[in-house]
């Protein structure tokens, strides 16, 4: 079986790597360790420590199909470990390849309902959201981003956590990606936790509510690490039609361009022009990009006293607050995955624009239960499933 962690699949990384070899490839390979690359290095053998690395990775469920686009379906459980490299002083370097694409600036259309609503998306790796991207705390890792050449604007990739100022993904020569044109975010995963990453550039409403966004879990140290659950992504977001407009000022809100001059509140025209511009709203909601996801019967299956640990990240633009409220149990709440104990025992969450944790439950009763946000319009809207819960 072609696995991740055989060497088949090592080999093949290496000899990819090599043809796609650049300067800084270059002066990895000779400090690289023979278990990455066993093919290059046939006399040697692997240590208990790089061993340790892939039972973990296992353990976490890592995809071998890392570049293959998630639906909504595959989204839930779909974790992107990254290349992995072992060098010889014990670092695990991780190294990611996401693509921008905005598609001349107009969007691809993708489906956000079940019915087929379209929505002109911009896109990491051709989906919305973006792929979960899955490291250790500790690793050195390398995400290359990549700004299609058919694109029409720039685009950075912006994560949370800590990090040089260089490589922070703003405007600027901190990450501004050109189309056609790409750049290497480089770091050491710290501290362990959930981080949303996404697009940084002007005006940013825009370029998130287009879709440009996604999670990087950081997990905690192998003898650290988390019990045992099945584990999902769940990434809150929006779209709004009003917002498609924007970049190009065409609608009466042109997001991005700062509060209005005295000059423009003392002239009567240009004042009322001001005071008639409105934030655009959004027409739908979702829990990882389609309304009404998990809707129909058995789409998340789950055993009485099945543990289950939810990693949920709110990237909903124009409304500040969003929420997540599930039916029949209770969950423990670790705000932002930094701590290995929860603060809260409860049945709802609020987040603003941003914000995340893990939620840790396991259910008491069988039944098909509910999850929403408790905001009843969004529910209303498409952000709402359901977990079906029987006793075997
Ligand atoms: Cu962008």
């Amino acid at each position: 079986m072609f696995s991740p962690f055989s060497k088949s699949f090592f080999t093949t990384l290496a000899i990819a790597l090599l043809l796609s070899s650049s300067a800084v490839i270059g002066s990895f390979m000779a400090a690289i360790s023979a278990y990455a690359f066993p093919g290059l290095f046939p006399s040697q053998s692997s240590s208990p420590y790089t061993e340790q690395i892939a039972e973990y990775d296992k353990e976490k469920n890592c995809a071998m199909d890392q570049h293959t686009p998630t639906t909504y379906m595959t989204y839930l459980t779909h974790f992107s470990c990254g290349h992995v490299t072992v060098l010889n002083n014990g670092t695990t370097l991780r190294r990611f390849t996401l693509v921008i694409d905005d598609y001349h600036g107009t969007g691809k259309n993708i489906p956000i309902t079940k019915e087929g609503l379209q929505f002109p998306a911009w896109t990491f790796n051709g989906s919305v959201p973006g792929p979960t991207l899955r490291v250790t705390e500790g690793d050195h890792v390398i995400v290359d981003v990549i700004n299609s050449k058919d694109s029409n604007l720039t685009h950075s990739w912006h994560v949370h956590s800590i990090h040089s100022g260089s490589v922070d993904g703003v405007m600027g020569t901190s990450g501004m990606i050109f189309p056609g044109q790409d750049f290497k975010y480089t770091f050491v995963a710290r501290p362990y936790g959930i981080y949303p990453y996404h697009c940084h550039m002007e005006p940013v409403e825009t370029h998130i509510n287009r879709g440009l966004y996604g999670m990087m879990i950081i997990d905690p140290a192998f003898k650290e690490r988390r019990t045992p659950a099945t584990e999902f992504v769940m990434l809150m977001n929006g779209y709004s039609y009003d917002d498609l407009n924007n970049t190009i000022g065409g609608g009466g809100w042109v997001a991005g361009q700062g509060p209005p001059t005295p000059q423009q509140m003392a002239n009567p025209v240009e004042r009322a022009h001001v005071m008639s511009e409105s934030e655009p709203g959004n027409q739908v909601y979702s829990v990882n990009g389609m309304a009404f996801g998990y809707t129909d019967r058995d789409e998340i299956h789950l055993k009485v006293g099945q543990p289950v640990r939810i990693y949920l990240v709110n990237m909903l633009e124009f409304d500040p607050l969003n929420n997540f409220h599930l039916h029949g149990d209770m969950f423990y709440y670790i705000p932002i995955g930094t701590n290995e104990k929860p603060t809260m025992y409860t049945d709802i969450v609020q987040m603003m624009q941003g914000d995340r944790g893990i939620l840790q439950f396991t259910y008491h009763n069988p039944g098909e239960f509910m999850f929403h946000a408790h905001k009843n319009e969004f529910t209303r809207l498409g952000w709402m499933g359901f977990f079906n819960v029987t006793k075997s």
